[in-house]
């Protein structure tokens, strides 16, 4: 009597697992569906991401299922620490984006898929409580009304190689404007060189002394592990048209034709420019261009980009401190470059 019940008891057990489990599955499977965002990377060329705009909640995590249509790719979100993660083709990834921050965020790509690979960008609108993504303030190129189509050469260059060690000697001596951080952020090297050469108190100093001085200040703006940081992010995202050495001849833009102000289909203000013209970028080694050139304009031109140039803008990818690394490190190509020949 007991055995029999077990028995049917048993049998009608097994009937209800039987049963639920594709239910179960069916509903664990709609879950996940309507849970995971799936995104397709493809290079520009291709259509770009498949999606280009996300909706999210703070807090709420976004679950991605990625794959690539065509070659190696990667995603990270602009102005976070998330870890980045690399889509390769064939092959579905996942990862999970939290913001605990409402505001507009931007996704890009990681890896250099072709010329075009930085325009491999969407955004994710997040939504909810919180203190929001600060508006940007207004850069200094815009308050200091720079033209940072227009950037200028340096009216004096060293004629030997420059020593911030050296400069160091002559702190004592420098006027307190000189390392004042406003001045370094609007003021070219040549600029403030030809200021402290004409400081009567220090006419005892060579023009090699001032240089050396001015590149101590310089080297004041930075650390060591700021600087390191410059060279990782610029080796990642800038080198690959701006070249290792920042000659401008990275394989992405050494085969375009130089800047040339008198070329019509060049000059921004003319009718004929289409936007459309890449171009070389100017050579950060020659210590005409970036001694010639402030802070401000530099970060005004990472954060705005060439306008159809072919220089992307990075406003919405890199954070202030890490554009200041960047900064820093395009100007130790300028000193570097005082210890070679093209000085004239
Ligand atoms: C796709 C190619 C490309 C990439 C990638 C690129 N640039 Fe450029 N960049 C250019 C071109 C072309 C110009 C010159 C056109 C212009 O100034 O409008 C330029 C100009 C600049 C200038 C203005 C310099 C001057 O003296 O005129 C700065 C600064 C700069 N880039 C920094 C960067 C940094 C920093 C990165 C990386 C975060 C970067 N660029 C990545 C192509 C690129
Ligand atoms: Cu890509």
């Amino acid at each position: 009597m007991k055995k029999e019940f077990l028995a049917r008891f048993l049998v009608i057990l097994f009937i209800l697992i039987a049963v639920a489990i594709p239910f179960a599955g069916q509903w664990l499977f709609s879950r996940n569906k309507t849970d995971i965002i799936e995104l397709h990377a493809r290079m520009p060329e291709n259509g770009g991401w498949s999606i280009d705009q996300i909706d999210a909640e703070v807090n709420e995590p976004i679950h991605l299922r990625m794959t690539s249509d065509d070659v190696v790719h990667g995603i990270a979100i602009g102005k976070s620490d998330l870890p980045g993660v690399d889509i390769f083709p064939g092959e579905f990834v996942e990862t999970t984006f939290v913001f605990d921050r409402p505001g507009q965020y931007t996704f890009y790509c990681t890896r250099w898929c072709g010329p075009n690979h930085w325009r491999m960008r969407g955004t994710i609108d997040v939504s909810g409580e919180g203190r929001p993504l600060q508006p940007e303030p207004q850069p200094l190129f815009v308050t200091l009304d720079i033209d940072i189509d227009s950037p200028p050469i340096a009216e004096t260059v060293p004629t030997e190689q420059v020593s911030a060690e050296r400069g160091a000697n002559f702190a004592s001596l420098l006027p307190t404007y000189a390392i004042d951080r406003t001045t370094y952020l609007s003021t070219s090297p040549a600029v403030l060189w030809m200021r402290l050469r004409a400081e009567s108190a220090l006419s005892n100093l060579s023009d090699q002394d001032i240089w050396d001085a001015v590149a101590w200040i310089w080297q004041g703006q930075t650390t060591p592990a700021n600087l390191e940081n410059g060279q990782r992010l610029y080796a990642e995202n800038c080198a690959a048209c701006h070249g290792e050495t920042g000659k401008g001849d990275g394989v992405m833009a050494r085969n375009n034709p130089v800047w040339d102000p008198g070329n019509h289909n060049m000059d921004k203000s003319s009718d004929s420019f289409t936007g459309e013209g890449f171009v070389r970028p100017r050579d950060f080694s020659d210590p005409k261009n970036l001694l010639g050139t402030s802070s401000a304009l530099l970060e005004g031109k990472i954060i705005r980009g060439g306008m159809g140039t072919g220089m992307p803008y990075w406003g919405p990818i890199f954070t202030s401190q890490q554009i200041e690394d960047l900064i820093s490190y395009l100007f130790t190509f300028a000193w570097d470059a005082t210890s070679e020949a093209n000085l004239d």
